[in-house]
């Protein structure tokens, strides 16, 4: 008995290409899902080059790279083929769309990571070479690229019958209009009418949820990174399904979701958005023992929230306590966090100091609230300093929250706690 493995990932267009081809000549195979941010050591072992799904494991001989995968099947299991002619030219004209689709693939990733002007240019791209395909590729006498029978290329291009689709919604951007592309519409609906690729073929919603959540994440650091995202605004007092179903422990935003997967408590997701996105400032120092000084300062300045905010959420002699509280906290950081220090990093702006932002943003938005002065000029000058580089900081100041927008959320929420005796 033959082994026939597929290492894949469900939302992997390349990987359908050898899901289909498996199907259309009715191989038996056994499908492997892989975590594509927790590689498994099978596929490290498999594809050690590139470390990509999908691989091909056949008899214990792993092949790797989609259209090489393709061709093997093809060679393997000549039957029910993928290159129908015998004829040397056809098999070359096969083989030229192979290789233009796949070489393309790079301008729809740029089409779908982009924004503004990039976006608006690799569009123009993607929808030229739309066009060629359009134009050269499907014909109005035949209903694939190879003719009658769904072929290579067809799998190649397979992609754009769902997965474009899912990239233009999650965008907001139309590539496909049908009265520019009426071949290549013809096509796609030819090709889903195929059994095997209409029964396997990824849910619609589920990639689209997955497209949206590639364009996700917590802002500040995302925009530090030059990494976009898409932000969905949530209404706490009515909670989104949505949030409910990714924070059901917590029920709090943030949620972070990237490559269709979901995490919440915001400094989890700025270690994570400083692994995934490792270019510009990196948010956590390198030196082992300066990071561990970072994520002491974090933890701290979390675990002092409760205690931070409870001036804005009192009065009379419970708020004169926190208040002194207050202040005993931002001593603290002023003296034994921040030192002579810029930023509590160092030179530059850092994770320790995107935690602490709350502090900058907000503090004289919750004193005005609350009608207390914490902030004294003279007792804290380094914190003040901070307060002033921190909100000078380019992306800090653009993503500003509104102030009498905030100060009057601010004040509705402390009326409320007031009015809440157990508060
Ligand atoms: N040229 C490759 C592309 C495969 C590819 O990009 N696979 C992606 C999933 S869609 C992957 O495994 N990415 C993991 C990574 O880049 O770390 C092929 O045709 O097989």
């Amino acid at each position: 008995m033959e082994e026939v493995k597929l290492l894949g990932a469900w939302p992997s267009p390349f990987c359908y290409r050898i899901i289909w081809a498996l199907k259309l000549k009715g191989i038996d195979y056994e499908y492997v899902e892989e975590d594509l941010f927790n590689k498994s050591d099978l596929l490290l072992h498999y594809n050690p080059i590139h470390k990509k799904i999908p691989v091909l494991v056949h008899n214990g001989k792993p092949i790797s790279e989609s259209t090489v995968i393709l061709e093997y099947i093809e060679e393997t299991w000549p039957h029910n083929p993928l290159i129908s002619s015998d004829d040397p030219y056809e098999k070359a004209k096969a083989r030229f769309w192979t290789k233009f689709i796949d070489e393309k693939e790079p301008i729809f990733f740029a089409f779908f990571q982009s924004v503004g002007e990039e976006q608006e240019k690799a569009t123009k791209e993607a929808k030229k070479v739309l066009k060629v395909i359009e134009d050269y590729g499907v014909g109005e006498s035949r209903k694939f690229l190879g003719g009658e029978k769904v072929g290579m290329a067809d799998l190649a291009l397979g992609w754009i019958s769902g997965w474009l689709e899912g990239m233009e919604e999650a965008l907001g951007v139309k590539l496909l209009e049908p009265q520019s592309f009426p071949m290549l519409m013809a096509w796609i609906k030819n090709f889903r009418d195929v059994p095997q690729i209409r029964d396997n073929f990824p849910d619609r919603d589920q990639l689209l949820i997955y497209f949206k959540g590639l364009r996700e994440r917590v802002i500040w650091a995302l925009k530090l990174k030059g990494i976009e995202f898409e932000y969905i605004e949530e209404d706490l007092s009515n909670k989104s399904k949505l949030l409910l179903q990714l924070n059901p422990l917590h029920k709090k935003v943030p949620v972070f979701i990237h490559g269709g997967k979901s995490f919440a408590e915001s400094l989890v997701i700025l270690e994570y958005i400083d692994e995934m996105w490792p270019q510009n400032p990196l948010l956590l120092p390198d030196d082992p023992n300066e990071r561990a000084i970072a994520r002491f300062w974090m933890k701290y300045v979390d675990d002092q929230r409760e205690q931070f905010l409870r001036f804005w959420k009192t009065t009379g002699e419970e708020q004169e306590k926190a208040t002194r509280d207050v202040r005993n906290v931002l001593r603290i950081l002023e003296e034994n966090g921040l030192g002579d220090k810029k930023f509590f990093g160092g030179n530059d702006i850092g994770m320790a100091d995107l935690a602490f932002g709350l502090i900058a943003l907000w503090i004289e938005v919750l004193e005005e609230a609350a009608g207390v002065k914490i902030l004294e000029h003279n007792s804290l000058p380094r914190l003040m300093a901070w307060i002033e580089n921190f909100n000078n900081v380019d992306v800090i100041k653009e993503n500003h929250p509104d102030r009498p927008q905030l100060l009057e959320y601010l004040k509705g929420l402390r009326e409320k706690y007031l009015s809440q005796p157990t508060s």
